[in-house]
């Protein structure tokens, strides 16, 4: 036998083909790209930013804005995170959303799209976060959002939308924040919203709800953030069982059209932002000790009465107090900031203008940063001693402030102009970089004055202190605090794209975690540093980059894999139609070659006892392989055999499942016109739905 068989190299030659077909063939699913054909012509798109959409596929051509991984079930890539942040995009939202079967994130925040939230997205019960924020959606919320069994955040603020909370919303099991401000929401808040075991953040703020306020609200046990302010609860106490939700940290009920007595929050105990202003709330003020972490007291605007707490001159965290246009009477307790430690820059604002209090014993002693308003009170009458000073003039003090621009010096220092700026902190001495900018908000703030935790911020985040720089920030409505950041590289090279998606995805992803003072974050915008890289549109995904990476391992494998198949198929009618040898002549990594007659011996020649079950594929078997390890076995009916390359393809895929929820492939067997696949034995119960598939996700009940 001398030279190279021919035939042998025509057969490689073919499996070579074959392996970059297959590759190739990796492709996505034809009716998620029908979906995303009809998605993007639902669109509008002015400056071209979905234009990578209009050739090849979706997932392997690089379309902006899409994520796809692969699945168990089939052989296609599925798309698996849609995010279309800021792109200046109008239109309507299609119903073929609800097509993408495997989708987990979609984001189209921050654009013009306007139309209703189409109601097949409830179709999606893969979906984790709906992200809607920033557009001009309207209509009604679909009821069918409550299917939505998988939901961890719901974003839907700055919209139109308006109608009633659909009731259905109580079935989002896992769902940590459901963010629905600045609607035109109306109707009653649906009580069953209390069973929502995961809740972290309820804001519904600036819509137009009214009727009856739950009580049972207060069932929420992780609740840190209730935001209700500018609706309309007339008729409405604050209901007293609101005492009871001891997770809380911040409530805002500015603005209710609340009446009765203000309920006593001192055992709340991480309580640390109250603002019930502009209601009418009678009575007086509860004259227990709130908690210490009190940075914010707004009882404004209301119709309280008697005198001023004395417990109130004890929390050592607090920023601002605003009790005025009240008609609150007797002294201002003596050394009301004696225990605000005011070290560093800390602030205090005590507004109490417009009551009728008749003493104040501390006139000219006030520390520097407390500033107190008494104009209004019959203490600043005139020819009153205090009416000389400066605390008896009438002062509009903005509700939060502290804007600052810092950017100065870190400026001009550089000889070009492509956007590099010089780091001054930097331990790298002289270097010129090009800085990340990211446009961030803290969208429900437990504080009121920001310089105090500045650093505690800037600790938080995952960078190194001469790596961050806040540019500025600014306090936006709501009230939110709007920054600028810059993040340096950490050496003197460049962020390459890869470093870039990881700080994007950091921010997008709600990767970093703040404490719970800064309430929920969101990124509004990422501007690369190099300007032919505008990085905020161009997202071509880390995960994509995966599938390719797994399509060219792959291809290597399945050339091998197909070689030897086309070598057998051609040698079957010569030789025999059984494998010989003990081990597989395929290697698939930590995937096992059984022979058919191992698994006759593991199943007890198939026999029904050892059948554990069935569904349209074919039969389960328990069996025992040949080292005592147990093994599931699942065995196709003729009916539903797959071709060869499509079972080969099945195996891959699950070889590369190392699903937490998903049973471990240990083999496949695929002699005698049989095709297998053998898995980790799973007890009884959960084998069957891992096997069908319908086990994937279903976590334990945990937030
Ligand atoms: C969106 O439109 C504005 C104004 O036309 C433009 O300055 C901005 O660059 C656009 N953004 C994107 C991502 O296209
Ligand atoms: C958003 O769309 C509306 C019409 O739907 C249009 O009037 C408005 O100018 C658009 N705004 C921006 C920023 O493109
Ligand atoms: C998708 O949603 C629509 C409307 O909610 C429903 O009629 C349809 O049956 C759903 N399709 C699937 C495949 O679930
Ligand atoms: C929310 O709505 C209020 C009241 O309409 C408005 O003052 C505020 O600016 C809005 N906030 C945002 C972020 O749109
Ligand atoms: C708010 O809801 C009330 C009914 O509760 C309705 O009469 C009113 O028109 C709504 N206002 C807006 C601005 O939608
Ligand atoms: C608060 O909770 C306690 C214990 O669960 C309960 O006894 C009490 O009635 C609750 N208070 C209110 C006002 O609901
Ligand atoms: C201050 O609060 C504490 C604890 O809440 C309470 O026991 C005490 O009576 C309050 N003091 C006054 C003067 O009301
Ligand atoms: C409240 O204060 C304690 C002690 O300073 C601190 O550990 C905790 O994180 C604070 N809680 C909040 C919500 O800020
Ligand atoms: C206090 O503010 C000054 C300037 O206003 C600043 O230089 C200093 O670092 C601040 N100190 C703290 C502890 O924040
Ligand atoms: C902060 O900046 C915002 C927007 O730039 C402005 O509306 C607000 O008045 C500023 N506040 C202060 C205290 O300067
Ligand atoms: C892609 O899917 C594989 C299994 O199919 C999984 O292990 C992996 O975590 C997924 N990747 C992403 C980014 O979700
Ligand atoms: C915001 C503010 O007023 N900060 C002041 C606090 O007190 C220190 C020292 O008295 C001042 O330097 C800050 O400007």
């Amino acid at each position: 036998m001398a030279g190279v068989n021919p035939m042998l190299a025509g057969v490689l030659a073919i499996s070579c083909c074959y392996s970059l077909y297959l590759a190739v063939a990796q492709t996505t699913d034809p009716t998620e790209v029908n979906a995303l054909r009809a998605i993007r012509n639902s669109l509008v798109d002015p400056m071209g930013n979905l234009h990578t959409w209009n050739s090849g596929d979706p997932c392997t051509s690089y379309w902006v804005g899409i994520v796809c991984n692969s699945s168990a079930n089939d052989h296609y890539l599925h798309v698996q995170e849609l995010f279309l942040l800021n792109l200046n995009l109008s239109g309507y939202l299609a119903h073929e959303l609800g097509l993408l079967s495997h989708l987990k994130i979609l984001d189209v925040m921050w654009n013009n799209i306007s139309g209703s939230i189409p109601k097949e997205i409830g179709n999606i019960t893969s979906l984790e976060l709906l992200l809607l924020s920033g557009n001009q959606l309207s209509g009604s919320l679909p009821a069918e959002l409550g299917y939505l069994s998988n939901l961890k955040r719901m974003q839907i603020d700055q919209n139109h939308i308006s109608a009633s909370i659909p009731e259905s919303f109580a079935s989002l099991n896992r769902v940590v924040h459901l963010h629905m401000n600045n609607n035109s929401l109306s109707g009653q808040i649906p009580q069953e919203l209390s069973r929502l075991k995961c809740l972290l953040h309820l804001l519904l703020d600036n819509n137009n709800l009214s009727g009856f306020l739950p009580s049972e609200l207060s069932k929420l046990p992780i609740l840190q953030i209730l935001q209700l302010d500018n609706n309309n609860f007339s008729g409405n106490t604050i209901p007293d069982s609101y005492v009871n939700m001891t997770e809380l940290r911040k409530l805002r009920l500015r603005n209710c059209s609340l009446q009765g007595r203000m309920p006593d929050l001192s055992m709340i105990p991480q309580l640390t932002y109250i603002d019930l202003s502009w209601n009418q709330l009678e009575g007086s003020i509860p004259a227990n000790k709130l908690s210490d972490n009190m940075t914010t007291i707004d009882l404004s605007n209301n119709f309280l009465g008697g005198s001023i707490p004395s417990n109130l001159t004890s929390l050592p965290s607090l920023q601002r107090l605003s009790l005025e246009n009240n008609i609150l009477s007797g002294p201002v307790p003596a050394f009301i900031w004696r225990n605000t430690s005011l070290s560093g820059n800390k602030t205090l604002i005590l507004n109490f203008q417009n009551n009728s209090l008749t003493e104040f014993s501390d006139v000219l002693n006030l520390p520097a940063n407390v500033t107190v308003l008494l104009f209004g009170n019959k203490i600043c009458a005139n020819g009153s001693q205090a009416s000389k000073f400066k605390l008896c003039q009438p002062q509009i003090i903005p509700l939060e402030f502290g804007n600052s621009t810092n950017s100065d010096e870190y400026r001009d220092s550089c000889p070009t102009n492509l956007g590099n700026e010089y780091n001054q902190s930097s331990p790298i001495l002289g270097s010129c970089v090009f800085p990340v900018g990211v446009g961030f908000r803290l969208k429900s703030p437990g504080f009121s004055y920001f310089h105090t935790y500045e650093d505690d911020f800037k600790l938080s985040l995952p960078f190194r202190a001469y790596q961050l720089h806040i540019d500025s920030y600014a306090w936006e409505e709501g009230p939110r605090l709007r920054m600028s950041l810059k993040i340096y590289p950490n050496n003197s090279k460049p962020f390459n794209d890869m470093e870039i998606q990881g700080i994007e995805e950091k921010f997008r992803m709600w990767q970093i975690t703040l404490p719970s003072i800064f309430g929920p974050y969101e990124l509004l915008s990422l501007r690369s540093p190099v300007q032919d890289s505008p990085t905020a549109n161009r997202v071509t995904k880390l995960a994509a980059a995966g599938i390719v990476l797994g399509a060219v391992t792959g291809a290597i494998v399945m050339s091998v894999v197909i070689t030897v198949f086309i070598m057998r198929k051609l040698s079957r009618n010569q030789v025999s139609k059984r494998h010989s040898g003990q081990t597989s002549p395929i290697k698939i990594d930590g995937v096992k070659w059984f022979s058919f007659e191992e698994m006759a011996l593991a199943t007890n020649n198939f026999s029904s006892s050892n059948q554990i079950g069935e569904g349209g594929y074919g039969q389960v078997y328990k069996g025992i392989l040949v080292d005592g390890t147990h093994a599931a076995i699942k065995r196709a009916r003729q009916g539903s055999l797959q071709g060869s390359k499509e079972f080969l393809t099945e195996i891959m895929l699950l070889s590369r499942l190392h699903h937490r929820n998903l049973v471990t492939l240990i083999g496949y067997c695929d002699e005698e016109c049989e095709q297998m696949l053998i898995y980790e034995f799973m007890p009884n119960g959960t084998l069957r739905d891992h096997l069908s598939g319908q086990g994937l996700g279903e976590d334990d009940w945990i937030c």
